[in-house]
């Protein structure tokens, strides 16, 4: 019998697509989650308690290992710090028990936003008693890398001004350079520092990291080991993203995403449930950089941190971390589908439309048989989500964990 799969790898064979390397391209794509998408989260107005949502390290650990199980290529966690600080300070212990559950600790995220010298700013304060604070907590992450075996630390700055005026815009720069460079001499070696920008929140009459161009800036000042990271939630309606991602990709700074979608005007809701078609388009960024068509080949990431980073209110905390992944899968798998060649030529020839449609062809392609295949091969269910709800996991952990 001819099946669903059986038809598209015919179709995709006469458009001359290697259906072994997709597939093994599929088999090598991580995703990154969490901690803290797994714990109790809100709005501004108030944190709502999910039913049997992780309260301690160990859980969190516990059911990303779950979504790591069920789909194959969620094998690493981001921690952030001091929310997974371990109580008895045993790193060493954390990164055991996530090895024990098919874990490595990712992303090391400082929270430089939380503390009450943090009013006017961390790193860009002007008072440099918050400033030194803050840069012993970047240090302290640094060697908390070192403990967890994590290679990335991850920043994003709470850092702006709320008035014209209230200081200089300047001498914020500097002081954020300055701090910068500081703590880019206690990355563990072979290590990364990812820049992440927000256009505003929680200051909004001026951010002092408001963009990519920012970070760029800084990280070019910065050295090699500082990237920039793309967080999808922290952009405006009509920025175009996967344009942003060509640049950083060509210049060799692409540090990482988090994954997550703009409507929240953050970084809460699920990613690829508004607007797959732009995921798409990044991941046609990234596969496109990496199969080299832009020639001559330039300083194409190789090493991109994939993380999602979502705390879901409303949704359950499992489930949406497994369908995140899930479309990440979805779109990359288009992205490798896209004839490079013939659109190469299209392109070349000035075929506007033909080109348009060669990419449009690819995202409208319907990858669910390929990656139920690629599912069957990795040996996790074909539809992660369902197996979720089959398991009787929630109902466990709402039992034990309270409801
Ligand atoms: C706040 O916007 C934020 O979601 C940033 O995106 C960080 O990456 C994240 O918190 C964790 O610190
Ligand atoms: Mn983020």
């Amino acid at each position: 019998m001819t099946t669903a799969y059986d038809l598209l790898a015919e179709g995709l064979s006469a458009r001359g697509v290697d259906l072994a390397a997709v597939k093994a391209a599929l088999k090598a794509q991580r995703i990154e989650t969490p901690s803290w998408g797994y714990a109790d989260s809100g709005t501004r107005f108030k944190t709502f308690h999910w039913p049997g949502a992780a309260r301690t390290t160990r859980e969190k650990l516990d059911d990303a290992a779950l979504v790591h199980k069920l789909t194959g290529v969620a094998p690493s966690v981001a921690i952030h710090i001091p929310w997974d600080k371990p109580e008895d300070g045993d790193y060493a212990a954390m990164r055991q028990y996530a090895a024990s559950r098919g874990l490595a600790i990712g992303a090391v995220n400082p929270n430089l936003f939380q503390e009450e010298n943090y009013r006017l700013g961390s790193l860009t304060s002007p008072s440099a008693a918050a400033r030194e604070q803050a840069l012993n907590h970047i240090i302290e992450c640094c060697a908390i890398m070192g403990k967890v075996g994590s290679t990335a630390l991850s920043l994003w700055f709470a850092d702006g001004t709320n008035y014209a005026g209230q200081d200089d815009l300047r001498a914020r720069k500097r002081r954020l350079e300055e701090g910068l460079r500081a703590a880019c001499k206690h990355l563990p070696p072979r290590s990364r520092m990812l820049i992440e920008y927000k256009l505003f929140e929680p200051a909004f009459y001026s951010t002092d990291l408001p963009d990519w161009g920012a970070s760029f800036a800084l990280c070019l000042k910065l050295g090699p080991q500082a990237q920039v990271l793309v967080d999808l939630g922290h952009h405006a309606s009509g920025v175009n993203i996967e344009q942003i991602v060509a640049f950083l990709l060509d210049e060799g700074r692409l540090g990482g995403f988090h994954f997550n979608n703009r409507k929240y005007a953050d970084d809460d809701l699920i990613v690829g449930t508004v607007n797959p078609f732009e995921l798409f388009l990044i991941y046609n960024e990234l596969a496109g950089a990496a199969a080299g068509d832009a020639e001559p080949a330039r300083g194409t990431a190789t090493n991109v941190a994939y993380m999602i980073d979502q705390s879901h209110n409303i949704e359950g905390k499992i489930a949406p971390m497994l369908l995140s992944v899930m479309n990440c899968q979805e779109a990359y798998a288009r992205a490798l589908l896209t004839p490079r060649k013939m659109l190469a030529e299209a392109q070349a020839a000035g075929d506007v439309l033909g080109a348009h449609q060669l990419l449009a062809d690819a995202y409208r392609t319907d990858v669910r048989p390929l990656l139920a295949r690629v599912r069957e091969e990795l040996g996790v269910p074909v539809d992660p989500v369902a197996a979720y709800r089959a398991s009787g996991y929630e109902k466990k952990i709402a039992a034990e964990r309270g409801k």
